[in-house]
């Protein structure tokens, strides 16, 4: 990968950070902002994240390859366990641990075993207080000294991903403890997850949004074919169309009624809502079709939830 990377400057840095912290943590919203683009789905809703994804900041002093993970939790499903074995594993081999612990909630058991897997591992480990924006000054004061009192962070950096405040002090922490090495990727690289994910992502995310709090944990994306055409000469909008062809996979047969909505009008928004994320993602015309099919109890069922991805 570093031949597509001709020079750089001496004593450049770059390494591996991984985000970690319990379910709606703000992770994401974090990396997202320390790259300065979306990367990563965002949502409400807990377990939002169901993959490790890479988010590549990349400045002038070095590069941070942050890996994004699902919110370590009580697995509940099988799915519940795999998403927690892709925590643990981000966590092998890189340069930093990012521990997501929210200003505005008291550190709580599942915040406590989670430091307990990273703090004494010879990594350093930085604690980002995140959401800092939902609380006054006190709170954060004495919430601050009770998170130095939970262990040995190498630094405890308070941040709010929505304001922006203390994101580059966070993103400098990172970057002091990265090693000296040539880029890992090209320079202005955000991320190396496929097209096909990303778009998964983004229809994913609009049905988080549109079902509020309906089934947020049954639902499954998959890219079935993306066709590209390009415009008709002389037409008014030059840039490309692309089909894109998604399914939404629900678990029960009472779960797609809720997903398609009366006269379809749900499935017609969430498609709406995804194509606009889609058309600024690949800067084309999208034509999104979309359908929901049931694939039965895929959460707990090893071999659907190898063939939807996981
Ligand atoms: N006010 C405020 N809200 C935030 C901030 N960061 C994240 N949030 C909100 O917190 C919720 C969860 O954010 P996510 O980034 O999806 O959380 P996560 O830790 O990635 O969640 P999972 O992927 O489900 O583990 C969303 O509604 C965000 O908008 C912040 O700095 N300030
Ligand atoms: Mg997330």
């Amino acid at each position: 990968m570093s031949e597509l990377v001709d020079s750089w400057p001496e004593g450049f840095r770059a390494g591996f950070a991984s985000v970690v912290g319990r379910p709606n943590a703000g992770k994401s919203t974090l990396t997202n902002a320390m790259v300065g683009q979306k990367v990563a789905i965002t949502s409400a809703r807990p377990e939002t994240t169901r993959r490790v994804i890479r988010a590549i900041v990349s400045q002038e002093a070095g590069q941070i390859v942050l890996v994004d993970t699902p919110g370590l939790h009580r697995p509940r499903t099988l799915l519940g366990e795999r998403l927690n074995d892709m925590v643990r594993d981000s966590l092998e081999g890189v340069d930093a641990v990012v521990v997501c612990l929210p200003a505005d909630e008291p550190i709580g058991p599942g915040d406590r075993f989670l430091l307990s897997l990273v703090l004494g591992k010879g990594v350093p480990v930085v604690a980002a207080v995140t959401k800092t924006d939902k609380v006054g000054r006190q709170a954060l004061a004495s919430h601050l000294l009770e998170i130095e009192a939970e262990g040995d962070f190498t630094d405890i950096v308070p941040v709010s991903a929505v304001t922006g405040d203390q994101v580059d002090v966070l993103r400098n922490v990172l970057l002091d403890l990265m090693p000296e090495s040539p880029p890992l990727y090209p320079m202005g690289t955000v991320t190396d997850e496929s097209e096909e994910t990303l778009i998964a992502e983004l229809i994913r995310e609009a049905a988080l949004e549109e079902l509020r709090d309906e089934l947020p944990h049954s639902l499954a994306v998959t890219v079935d074919e993306i066709e590209e055409e390009n415009a008709r000469p002389g037409a008014r909008d030059q840039r490309p169309l692309v089909r894109v062809h998604a399914s939404i996979h629900v678990e029960r047969d009472s779960q797609k009624g809720i997903v398609i909505g009366h006269g379809g009008s749900r499935l017609r928004q969430i498609g709406s809502d995804a194509r606009m994320g889609i058309a600024r993602l690949l800067d084309a015309r999208i034509y999104l079709d979309l359908h929901v099919r049931v694939a039965k109890d895929w959460q707990r069922d090893p071999k659907k939830l190898g063939r939807l991805g996981f």
